[in-house]
């Protein structure tokens, strides 16, 4: 018996008026030498999608996630079958999740952990049934009262152990199910102010924490990717792990760098007052490009709205920085997303990821376009073509000097930029691009 309503979703075209068909997004079709479904790896979020139920500061939920289950243990179950529906129905191979979205914390560590390994080997049989993949695993060290002034940078080192556990414990999993990643978001590493804070211990003891992580995981098999997943605030003000570059800075430090990736999350590079398309360019250009948690925020709103992501300007650049990366390795397309809290039936779940598909579908068909077009691309190219040559090359290979750059310089005397920078131009070959076939 199904859960949902629901017929598989098939693709049919941009001209069908069928709600509940993919327009855009064909699983088999070829789009840079691979097919749709390879390009974009598609994953479902465990949280938003089986547990959100529309709760917001204002008001309780209103959809019920319970998906006809009693106790506790028994609407985990059904969250298991009711995700693996969907993700059936939708198409989609890879999930992602956090511990505390898979079963019921109860009410110890040990009760927990015990429910865990009691959810794990359904979920894995139903992995193998419906031939899903699991993309990355985490764990939630965020939710409860006992991590209200951090985790793995707490003040209490009680507090610090008991997180530790948790990662121990996700770690299994995502190893026993066949991970491909792992990924930490700093749910409350961060500070509301520095009059009580001891920064420097808590960075020490957050890299600690990584470093244990990573031991432990590879010890036991972990063959997949680290990730960290950047936000610059919410729910503390200060979130250390506020950027990319931010991370990449504490990653070198501790001499970590080598063993994490970023997971770039739309909604928190706009938080950061970053586009999407710079924190993953920032990520690429330092090889640390890693998996996406494909969202939107709003503009008028400042706070991580969640939005299944339809912008297709922003999916498109998106698209063109993962294929200037060379397209994903262990990473995916995650829709860290949620139904608008007004969008409250179960049928909206699926509008929801299939406007979300859709657009992605067009974001890699456009960047593919965007690449063979190749305008875009010549123009950069020549734009510092300057470098290829004469004073240009000794820059780029190192063998020029401030004494041999000035003695360059007042050999010419005069310099002038005369070149345009063309963004207008740009934009209007992107648009070109996109929307030349009306
Ligand atoms: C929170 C967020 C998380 C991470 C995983 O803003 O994005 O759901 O993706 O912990
Ligand atoms: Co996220």
């Amino acid at each position: 018996m199904s859960i949902f309503n629901v017929e598989k979703i098939k693709y049919e075209g941009p001209k069908s008026t069928n709600p509940l068909s993919f327009k855009y997004y064909n699983a088999d079709e070829v789009v840079g030498g691979k097919t749709m479904r390879e390009q974009l790896r598609f994953a479902m979020s465990y949280w938003h999608t089986l547990c959100g139920d529309g709760t917001d500061m204002f008001g309780i939920g209103t959809v019920d996630k319970s998906f006809g289950g009693l106790t506790p243990m028994e609407i985990a179950e059904k969250k298991v079958e009711a995700g693996f529906e969907l993700m059936d129905k939708l198409g989609i191979d890879y999930f992602c999740f956090h511990d505390k979205d898979i079963a019921p914390e109860g009410a110890s560590l040990k009760e927990f952990q015990d429910n865990l390994d009691k959810i794990v080997p359904i979920i894995k049989a139903n992995m193998k049934k419906y031939n899903k993949k699991l993309l990355w695993g985490t764990a939630n060290l965020f939710n409860n009262p006992r991590f209200v002034h951090g985790a793995g940078t707490a003040p209490n080192a009680d507090v610090y152990a008991y997180a530790a556990a948790q990662v121990k414990k996700a770690l299994d999993i995502t190893i026993e199910l066949g991970g491909e990643g792992y990924v930490f978001w700093g749910g409350r590493e961060g500070y509301e102010t520095l009059l009580n804070t001891d920064m420097g211990l808590e960075l020490d003891n957050m890299a600690r924490l990584l470093k244990m992580s990573v031991e432990y995981a590879r010890k036991n098999g972990f063959k997949g990717d680290f990730y960290i997943e950047p936000k610059p605030k919410e729910p503390t003000k200060h979130q250390y792990d506020f950027d990319t570059a931010t991370v990449l800075a504490f990653l070198r430090k501790y001499g970590l760098d080598k063993d994490f990736k970023m997971n770039i999350e739309a909604n928190h590079a706009t938080l950061a007052g970053h586009t999407f398309q710079h924190e993953l360019a920032t990520a690429r250009i330092n090889g640390a490009f890693g998996s996406i948690d494909a969202n939107q925020g709003d503009y008028l709103l400042g706070w991580d709205t969640d939005q299944f992501p339809t912008d297709v300007y922003n999916a498109t650049y998106c698209m063109l920085e993962v294929l200037k990366a060379g397209g994903f390795t262990n990473g995916g397309l995650n829709f860290d997303s949620k139904p608008r809290r007004g969008s409250m039936t179960h049928e909206d779940i699926f509008l929801s990821y299939i406007s979300g598909m859709d657009s992605f579908a067009l974001g890699l068909k456009l960047a593919y376009k965007i690449v063979e077009d190749g305008r875009i691309d010549e123009f950069v190219k020549n734009r510092y073509a300057s470098y290829n040559t004469g004073i240009g090359a000794e820059i780029v290979s190192g063998k020029a000097t401030l004494e041999s750059l000035s003695e360059y310089a007042l050999s010419l005397n005069v310099v002038e930029e005369k070149k345009s920078g063309a963004q207008e131009y740009l934009e209007s070959v992107i648009n070109q691009i996109m929307f030349g076939g009306i």
